[in-house]
């Protein structure tokens, strides 16, 4: 699609897609199978393929990644209050919400954009009962420290890891940190099935429970155990799964060499600030935000942005407003913005750059140009 000036529109990220010749024989063996839709063939393959690639042992597919959210809270029987960061896509906070929980809010680490593990113990009361951190960007949590603070208050810990697809910590994939963690396979993610998710648990007993879970609680033909939900995953889509697997290093390399030419490029912009990258960490490079200073940068995050959309370049203000300015959760106490200062300033400030596999080096430029003359 062009835009007035006859330029292609660039959106902040474009799905990765398998070709329809490569999908033809997987969807003509679904077809001659019958088995659509409920643990069938490809499901077990993609669980299995998921598996490896992520360094996870257990991990169970779901409809999509914020079923898994809903279902972990359940799994764990988590009761009362929910410490999250008020930094991340609403998804998050709903989860809680939908079990009937309370979400606390906790300010963010401004190196990482995370929950700040120095803030979590003044808000842990009697009522406490799990942590949910958000991998956010895919930048790793200190989970060392969560998981310290979890255990001297005998915490669960959730993490929602939407954007940690591959994401490791000296080769250990950051699924493994927590109780459980989740991940999300929507469209816009690096790795995607149209919609989809997964929940990572650490046991087979585990993996067992959370399967009935997803389908309602279904434990034989005539008996249903407990209260589950529908989060099962269809064969097409995982067929279609299973071919992006095979793509998925390529398109996270590109996305690594968009992600080194925007950081060589915007390193030195007066008013404009990145997350440092770390060494020990192999990114995904899912998210490329930036945080505009207006006052350094002489335009203000919302300008950029709109400048931007002027020339056909959809960036994004992920996470812009902070979930605990949404009108379900602003009355909470913790949704305070006095008690967010980071967060509230971090959400006013950033700007999330287009960046996925089939960005081009003139689409690169083209957006750099803005960013820097603005
Ligand atoms: N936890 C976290 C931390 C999350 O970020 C998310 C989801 C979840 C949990 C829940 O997981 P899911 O239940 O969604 O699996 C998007 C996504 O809907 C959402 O999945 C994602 N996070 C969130 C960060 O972003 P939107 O409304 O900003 O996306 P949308 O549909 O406007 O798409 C953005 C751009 O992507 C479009 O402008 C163009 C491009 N696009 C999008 C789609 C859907 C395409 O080119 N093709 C497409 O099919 O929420």
């Amino acid at each position: 699609m062009k835009n007035g000036n006859n330029d292609e529109q660039i959106f902040v990220t474009t799905p990765l897609l398998p070709s329809i010749a490569d999908l033809q024989p997987y969807l003509e063996d679904i077809w001659k199978r019958k088995w659509i839709t409920n643990n069938g063939h490809y499901h077990a393959e993609l669980e299995k393929a998921l598996s490896e690639y992520l360094g996870v042992p257990y991990l169970s597919l779901f409809t999509n990644g914020t079923l898994p959210l809903i279902t972990a809270l359940q799994a764990l029987n988590v009761t009362g209050e929910v410490i999250t960061t008020p930094f991340s896509f609403v998804a998050t906070s709903h989860a809680i919400w939908w079990n009937r929980l309370t979400p606390v809010f906790v300010d963010i680490d401004p190196e990482t954009g995370d929950l700040d593990p120095d803030k979590i113990e003044a808000a842990i009361t009697d009522k406490t009962s799990a942590i949910m951190p958000v991998h956010v960007y895919g930048n790793p949590c200190d989970s060392e420290r969560i998981r310290r603070i979890a255990d001297a208050h005998g915490l669960k810990v959730i993490y929602d890891a939407a954007h940690a697809f591959g994401v490791r910590v000296n080769g250990s994939s950051v699924l493994l940190e927590g109780d459980m963690a989740t991940l999300s396979f929507h469209a816009t993610k690096t790795y995607n099935t149209i919609e989809g998710g997964a929940l990572v648990c650490r046991d087979a007993e585990t993996k067992r429970r959370i399967d009935r879970i997803k389908d309602f609680g279904i434990d034989s033909e005539t008996s249903v155990i407990e209260p589950g939900i529908n989060g099962k995953f269809d064969e097409v889509r995982a067929a279609y799964g299973l071919l992006n697997l095979k793509g998925i290093d390529a398109a996270i390399a590109h996305r690594k060499g968009v992600a080194q030419k925007y950081r060589a490029a915007l390193s030195g912009v007066p008013g404009i600030t990145l997350f440092r990258e770390r060494k020990d960490v192999t990114y995904n490079y899912s998210y490329f935000p930036i945080f505009v200073d207006g006052d350094a940068y002489g335009t203000t995050r919302d300008g950029l942005y709109e400048a931007l959309k002027a020339k056909g370049i959809f960036a994004r203000r992920y996470f812009y407003p902070l979930i605990s300015e949404f009108s379900t959760y602003r009355g909470l106490q913790s949704a305070d913005p006095a008690h967010l200062p980071i967060a509230s300033r971090m959400s006013a400030q950033v700007l999330c750059l287009p960046i996925h596999h089939q960005i081009s080096e003139a689409d690169i430029d083209r957006i750099l140009s803005v960013v820097i003359s603005k």
